[in-house]
């Protein structure tokens, strides 16, 4: 368990990866299908968090892998508002122009550059039940306010299989920065591998080939 830096949030790694049900989310029809339509059936599994907040959640993006390549899905399972911690967006700020005007230092700074608060910046509120699945893109800008004492919240990161050495490059760099750095011997807990079918196994097959990668870029960066 961890406490990411400057925020109010307890996380768990490899979160569905500890039981065979939650892992079995990887073969629900209807989650299979959706990912599929964005990033191709043959999508990459890249891990997952169980989130227990107890803040806000100030504006960042997960990630700038490039293009649409990568997703992260979020299930909230208690009901949330604008006000009450929903998840907030800023649609287009995924888009190179907003990549590249928008940058998280300057929200950070929110009061200075826009007179206002970041709990009021203009954003869109993707209120949620439980059951519901939010869906959205790595670069996407996202924060949260207003969320109770006990919030809870579990994800699990997508991304479209490389197929350029580009593409590669880009897994490598993701197991080592958001892998290695955050402290994971190996990319999926033992549950996930042990009840995979051939056809789980389609998703969780490029990141293992290419983990010890991974792991050799971060020793060579700390070196
Ligand atoms: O619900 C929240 O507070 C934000 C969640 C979030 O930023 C994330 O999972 O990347």
């Amino acid at each position: 368990m961890f406490s990411p830096r400057g925020s109010n949030r307890t996380s768990i790694f490899h979160f569905i990866d500890r039981r065979p049900e939650l892992a079995a989310l990887l073969d629900h029809p209807g989650l299979l299908a959706a990912i599929g339509n964005l990033l191709g059936d043959d999508f990459n599994y890249m891990g997952s968090d169980g989130n227990y907040f107890t803040g806000e959640t100030t504006w960042h993006r997960d990630s700038e892998m490039p293009g649409d390549a990568f997703i992260k899905m979020a299930f909230y399972l208690d009901p949330v508002a604008h006000d009450t911690g929903s998840l907030r967006v800023m649609p287009g700020s995924h888009l190179d122009g907003g990549l590249r005007e928008w940058r998280e230092e300057t929200f950070r700074d929110s009061d200075n550059q826009w007179g206002m608060p970041q709990s009021d910046l203009p954003a869109v509120a993707l209120e949620s039940e439980p059951g519901d699945v939010l869906v959205f893109n790595h670069r996407l800008m996202h924060a949260s306010f207003g969320g109770s004492k006990a919030r809870r919240m579990f994800t699990f990161n997508l991304s479209r299989r490389a197929r350029t050495r580009a593409e590669l490059n880009d897994l490598v760099c993701y197991g080592d920065t958001h892998g290695c750095d955050f402290g994971q011997a190996e990319p999926y807990g033992p549950v996930m591998i042990e009840t995979a079918s051939p056809a789980r196994h389609v998703h969780l097959e490029q990141y293992l080939k290419y983990w010890p990668a991974s792991v050799a870029r971060q020793q060579a960066r700390k070196a």
